[in-house]
């Protein structure tokens, strides 16, 4: 669990706050993740929305020292990571339980796993899907600022996130995400929907017959990926039938569906110009 230190925190006025409120931003994937989980547990919880941006400004680089959404407090206590944060809500609000019992000493690994994927995801994110701009995402001086602002550790260790970070967007200011890396983390993404796909001919959710934590990771995934243009259908047919089946009900569908320029993404990509250098498709051989 990432629970932060006193130390990791400088915007002090959280410590006080009590109850249950969620940073977040309307198309992030991991926001979505802990949205969806709030919506299926029915926890009653306070929205901050942070604006791309606003995320890497001192306010809230002091709550979050990697500057990341989403990120919870609860009670006066600062969690972050997707993952950690439902694991933390999970044990404090355990109905109705959404991890089966026989994965309670698992669970914590296989969603490690899931989130050792977001950087692939949101390569495939930035490439397929965001509009097309000759701007890099974030400048040299905005990358430099990201690296000095907040505490800078995590319980009370200097954090190592916050390169990754950089690594990432520096790609933009040498040319964009090079190809290979693109290729390469639609590649993954297709050896684990092989995987799910495998365990959903059998059961109807990725733990059993009811839906886990665990679905609704890889379902934020499996959609990221549609709109981006993943033939998800014709590779992965119970894979396809799995998040057709949940992705219209309400507590994913109003998380997932509702911010418009997401919704309708897959729809205008073509006329936006981002399929000019191909599609995920094309460019992944798929
Ligand atoms: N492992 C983290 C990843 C968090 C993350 O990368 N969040 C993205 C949105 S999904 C973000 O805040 N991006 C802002 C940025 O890149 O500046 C988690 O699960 O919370």
């Amino acid at each position: 669990m990432v629970q932060l230190l006193d130390q990791d925190i400088m915007t002090r006025e959280v410590l006080d706050w009590k109850g249950v409120h969620l940073f977040h931003a309307a198309i992030s994937s991991c926001s979505q993740k802990a949205r969806v989980y709030l919506n299926f547990k029915g926890i009653n919880w306070t929205s901050h929305v942070v604006e791309m941006g606003a995320n890497n400004e001192s306010y809230y680089m002091g709550i979050n020292p990697r500057g990341l959404v989403p990120t919870l407090v609860h009670d006066g206590d600062v969690h972050i990571e997707s993952n950690d944060i439902i694991l933390h809500l999970e044990e404090h609000f355990p109905s109705p339980p959404m991890i089966p019992v026989a994965y309670r000493g698992s669970i914590k690994q296989l969603l490690r796993h899931e989130d050792d994927l977001h950087l692939q995801l949101r390569t495939v994110t930035f490439r397929f899907l965001m509009p097309p701009t000759n701007k890099p995402p974030k400048s040299q001086e905005e990358l430099d600022a990201y690296a000095s602002s907040g505490s800078g550790t995590v319980l009370g260790i200097a954090d190592e996130a916050k390169a990754r970070e950089i690594a990432f967007y520096r790609w933009f200011l040498e040319g964009g995400i090079p190809e290979k890396a693109v290729q390469a983390a639609v590649a993954q993404f297709k050896a684990e929907f092989m995987g799910l796909n495998e365990t959903l001919r059998s059961q109807p959710f990725l733990l059993g017959d009811a839906v886990s934590v665990l679905d609704i990771a890889w379902l934020i995934y499996a959609h990221r990926l549609f709109i981006c243009g993943y033939p998800i259908e014709r590779l992965h047919p119970s894979l396809w039938e799995w998040y057709q089946r949940l992705s219209i009900d309400a507590r994913f569908k109003d998380e997932i569906a509702a911010p418009h320029e997401m919704a309708s993404m897959r729809e205008r990509l073509p006329a936006e110009g981002r399929y000019d250098r191909g599609t995920l498709e094309d460019v992944c051989a798929l």
